[in-house]
């Protein structure tokens, strides 16, 4: 069995959200083209508590976008995005949400992060993505979404390690690029663990 796993296609990650990418809503089109070839279809969701540890507001004196720390590990401040329960979390208006079978939160702990959709950082805690796509016999995953260097590039590169032949969509995807290096390294570091680049328009080669 083949899965899509869409990646955090939600509001606060499209133009006009509290963590806005460029261009994130051009990723919607390219989903809801790429599910008509999946019989299943996940979705995960950045799913954070309002006090949660990423946002520089619940850090004083940290500014957006500075490096500081989260359960031991090295953590990035965020604005304050896809609080549970507001507009900014929910998933963006245009995407095909019918086709989606089961919807994986993450990011709900306020005192860790979770960019992959399996696991939060310190792979501590699973999200029940792993034990549901092994349940569904499920050996080819295809990663797309928001965003490349952060939550896609965490998922696909468990997705590769869990043992799954691994695609990542690229024109499906756009990143944040905080510096300018970042989506070049995050496409490198996921060709290295053995994740495979390709575009949608090509889907039917590899499925
Ligand atoms: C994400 C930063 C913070 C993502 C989520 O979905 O890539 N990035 N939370
Ligand atoms: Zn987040």
């Amino acid at each position: 069995m083949n899965a899509l796993i869409l990646v955090d296609l939600q509001n606060d990650f499209c133009p006009g959200g509290a963590l806005a990418v460029n261009e994130g809503d051009q990723t919607i089109p390219i989903a809801n083209k790429l599910m008509e070839h999946f019989d299943l279809v996940v979705a995960t969701q950045d799913w954070h508590p309002i006090d949660h540890g990423s946002f520089a507001a619940n850090n004083p004196e940290k500014q957006i976008g500075e490096l500081h720390e989260l359960g031991g590990l090295p953590q990035v401040m965020w604005p304050v995005h896809c609080v549970q329960e507001t507009v900014g979390a929910e998933f963006v208006d245009e995407l095909n949400k019918e086709n989606i079978t089961k919807v994986f939160v993450k990011g709900t702990d306020r005192n860790i992060d979770s960019y992959s959709g399996f696991f939060d950082n310190d792979h501590k805690k699973a999200t029940g993505l792993h034990q549901y796509l092994q349940s569904n016999q499920v050996e080819k995953v295809y990663v797309m979404g928001l965003a490349l260097d952060y939550c896609v590039r965490f998922t696909a590169i468990d997705a590769a390690n869990l043992g799954y032949k691994t695609y990542l969509v690229q024109d499906g995807c756009r990143g944040v690029g905080l510096k300018e290096e970042d989506i070049p390294n995050a496409l490198n570091e996921m060709t290295e663990k053995g994740v495979i680049i390709i575009n949608s328009e090509e889907i039917k080669n590899y499925l």
